[in-house]
């Protein structure tokens, strides 16, 4: 039997057509048919039967008992659960309650909001995710720059487009990430330069999205920082930022350029070490446009100064005025959502961490979630109010947190760790429960969570269509019976549902959410490869609001002292680590996940690649096996050679690899979170911990690694 459906891997929500034998996908397909993903997948998607049936899914939850782990049956479990949190509350207090939010999370509609239901029947203010361990910088760079009512602009009206250490080809981030696109991108891409597009790349690797720019920077990892406020002294230099927009929006431009003088293209070169020549074309390609924006990925964000280097990136788009303003048409595309016309005005710094719950670490909240770089000293630390219990959604956070041995030891001694996970993640096995939820295809659901990231004004509903395991649960019943077995009303889009009346079932909940749509759930639903609805126009960006006072700070004091020091620190070589280990994505895996789908990653392990020059002269050959090894730790890896990476670069996937002590990096790689620390150039505001650009040392297996 063939059915139609999308792929919920990933945020790009491509659609498929699979076939199903016995209850088995056999074979999954890119739907051509799809108005907006037009037969574009990648090989997850087309696994997406391998996920649902591999040997070591979880068929039911799991109790632990001793060592080992046992069936139970979900409602039982949830009872135990409910009793074990009610007495670690009786006895510690809420806040001694925990939880972390995973990537997976995200990508069934209905388990965040569920989830998020649940939590705040706890009352604790100790919530973690991922972004403060991923691109936390962003929001950093939200509360001390400030941020524009009316979003970003539109990359298919841009006439550049500037990328920093991301690559959406492989990795689909776009949204208001990159604004990229993540359907087809390539053939989007080639659309969007022969109507003129010129695209800038950033990159210490010559990735798939770098190959097609037409400028590639690619710099010496870890020196974003120099490179942007040079490009930021050009563009000041040459009088190409937008006075108007300034003048009505922007405080500290002055005191800006001050800080950038010093920042000459040829400072930059020189630690970039990228040609003087390229950096004056770059702030040229960049600032002679009408309209394009710089923006990031992961790579300056996990990179040494993220908070810093993230604050020059945006800078570019304030000093040129690179956002939507009055009568400009969004970037949004709602279809099931309800569209908003934002006012195209500036909302000033607002720096939540400094105000309201701050941790017995001393940190303060970004968007009401504290650092992860921060949990496992909750777990720790002695006190009054540590964190004894915790719940994991759709995570990894044992494979996900820096410094792997310190999160396993926090991991471990908690009194309470339940996950939902359908696989025995590295968390998974540490837990004392395991909840077995349903997969994707074994569920419905609506794109309306990823609307805002389309290209097109696009929605798709899909059925389950395939029938889930009897003993799994849907994530979002878990947590409402969770809540439920506390004895709490969960509420969700406007409605209440009561301990003791009928679970719904998920298209009712689905389409409860999607009553004040532009289009109604039912007309949704008619369309099984989904719809571009052409006729519905993005919102126009209104005007201010009357008597708005935001505006952007291009350089409040702590930035200030922080482009200081970056000036005064050059950072020397380094002899005894001379490589620089940066952060990679591959097509097959998604963080954890897909790591262990039989014949799903094209090896079962994460090569460390490397220039094949720098192979040569250490006398490495390609897929011997060798040590990589930080100031913080070491992993034994097989070195492949990348013609794509600059001498001195290294790079590796992160996500592979097992518990500490189960390590061998043929059977199922390294995890690369074993070099990193918690502590050593964490940042302050949201101790993001210092995750690429690594200074590590690179020596065959064999021999012993320098002290
Ligand atoms: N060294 C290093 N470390 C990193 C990074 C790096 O680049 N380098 N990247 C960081 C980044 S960007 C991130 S976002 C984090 C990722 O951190 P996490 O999100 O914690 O890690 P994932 O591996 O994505 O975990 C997802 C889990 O969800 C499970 N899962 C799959 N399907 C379902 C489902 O339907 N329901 C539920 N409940 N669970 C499901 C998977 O089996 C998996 O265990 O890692 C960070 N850590
Ligand atoms: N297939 C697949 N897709 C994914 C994921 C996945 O694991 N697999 N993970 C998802 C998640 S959780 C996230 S957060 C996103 C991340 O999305 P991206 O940020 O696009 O992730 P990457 O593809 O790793 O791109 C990061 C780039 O930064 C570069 N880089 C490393 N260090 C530096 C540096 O110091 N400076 C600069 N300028 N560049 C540097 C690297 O060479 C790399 O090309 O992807 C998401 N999508
Ligand atoms: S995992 Fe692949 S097929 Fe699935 S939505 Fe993401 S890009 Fe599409
Ligand atoms: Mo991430």
């Amino acid at each position: 039997m063939q059915h139609v459906t999308y792929c919920r891997i990933c945020p790009a929500t491509c659609g498929l057509v699979v076939d199903v034998e016995d209850n088995r996908v056999v074979r999954a397909i890119g739907d051509v048919d799809n108005g907006l993903t037009r037969g574009f997948s990648c090989p997850k998607g087309r696994h997406i039967g391998d996920f649902l049936s591999a040997p070591d899914r979880y068929r039911t939850s799991m109790k632990r008992v001793g060592d080992a782990h046992e069936p139970i049956e979900a409602g039982a479990a949830i009872e135990e659960i409910n009793v074990r949190l009610r007495d670690i509350v009786e006895e510690h207090g809420p806040n001694s309650v925990a939880f972390f939010g995973g990537t997976q999370a995200a990508f069934a509609t209905l388990t965040g909001p569920f989830a998020a239901a649940w939590w705040r029947t706890v009352g604790s203010p100790k919530s973690f995710g991922t972004m403060t361990i991923d691109q936390s910088a962003m929001w950093v760079v939200d509360g001390r720059m400030g941020m524009w009512a009316a979003g970003r602009q539109d990359f298919d009206t841009a006439d550049v487009w500037m990328l920093v250490g991301t690559n959406p080809i492989v990795s689909l981030q776009g949204g208001d990430f990159t604004g990229f696109p993540i359907h087809d991108p390539l053939r989007r891409l080639h659309e969007a330069k022969q109507r003129g597009l010129r695209l800038i790349v950033v990159d210490p690797r010559r990735t798939e999205v770098a190959a097609q720019a037409d400028l590639h920077l690619q710099l010496r990892p870890g020196t974003d920082v120099a490179l942007f406020a040079a490009l930021l002294h050009v563009l000041l230099r040459d009088g190409l930022q937008d006075d108007a927009f300034v003048s009505r929006w922007v405080d500290g431009l002055d005191a800006l350029r001050t800080a950038v003088a010093p920042w000459t293209p040829r400072v930059a070169a020189a630690r970039c070490d990228v040609p003087v020549a390229d950096i004056e074309a770059a702030a040229r390609m960049f600032g002679e446009a009408a309209r394009g924006m710089a923006l990031s990925g992961t790579g300056p964000d996990m990179g040494p100064d993220s908070n810093l280097a993230e604050h020059l990136i945006r800078s570019l788009n304030v000093v040129c005025g690179r956002y939507p303003r009055e009568g400009d048409v969004t970037a949004g595309k709602a279809v099931l959502g309800s569209p908003k016309s934002p006012p195209g005005m500036a909302i000033g710094p607002d720096r939540t961490w400094e105000r309201g719950y701050r941790s017995r670490l001393g940190f303060g909240t970004l968007k009401h979630q504290l650092p992860t770089g921060s949990l496992p000293a909750e777990i720790l630390e002695p006190g009054p109010d540590r964190v004894r219990a915790l719940f994991v959604s759709g995570g990894n956070p044992a494979a996900a947190i820096p410094d792997q041995e310190l999160a396993v030891r926090a991991l471990s001694s908690l009194e309470l760790l339940v996950t939902v996970d359908p696989f025995p993640s590295a968390t998974a096995k540490l837990a004392h429960y395991v909840i077995a939820p349903m997969m994707h295809l074994e569920r419905p659901d609506i794109t309306r969570a990823f609307e805002h990231q389309f290209e097109e004004p696009f929605a798709m509903y899909t059925p389950a269509v395939v029938d889930a395991p009897p003993d799994t649960i849907d994530d979002w019943e878990f947590w409402l019976r969770l809540a439920w077995a506390g004895g709490h009303t969960v509420s969700f889009a406007g409605r209440d549902y009561p301990p003791g009346t009928p679970v719904p079932t998920t298209d009712e909940v689905l389409a409860s959410m999607a009553t004040r749509g532009r289009v109604s759930f039912d007309e949704v639903k008619t369309h099984p490869h989904g719809k571009v609805y052409e006729h519905l126009s993005a919102p126009v960006v209104g005007p201010p609001v009357e008597g708005a006072e935001g505006r952007f700070d291009l350089l409040a004091p702590d930035v200030a002292d922080e482009l200081a020091t970056a000036l005064a620190g050059e950072a020397g070589d380094d002899v005894d680590r001379p490589f620089r280990l940066v952060v990679r994505r591959t097509k097959e895996t998604i963080n954890s996940l897909g790591t262990r789908v039989p014949g799903l990653p094209r090896h079962p392990y994460n090569p460390c690649f490397a220039n094949a020059d720098d192979l040569d002269e250490l006398g490495l050959a390609p897929d011997s096996l060798v040590t990589v090894a930080s100031a913080h730790g070491s992993i034994r890896a097989v070195v492949q050679a990348d013609a794509t990476l600059r001498r001195g670069v290294l790079s590796m996937t992160h996500g592979f690899g097992g518990l500490p002590g189960d390590d061998d990096p043929l059977l199922h790689g390294a995890s690369t979170t074993r070099l990193l620390s918690l502590s050593s150039g964490a940042q302050s505001i949201n101790a993001m911990p210092h995750m690429s650009a690594i200074p590590v040392s690179l020596t065959r297996a064999d021999e012993p690694r320098p002290v």
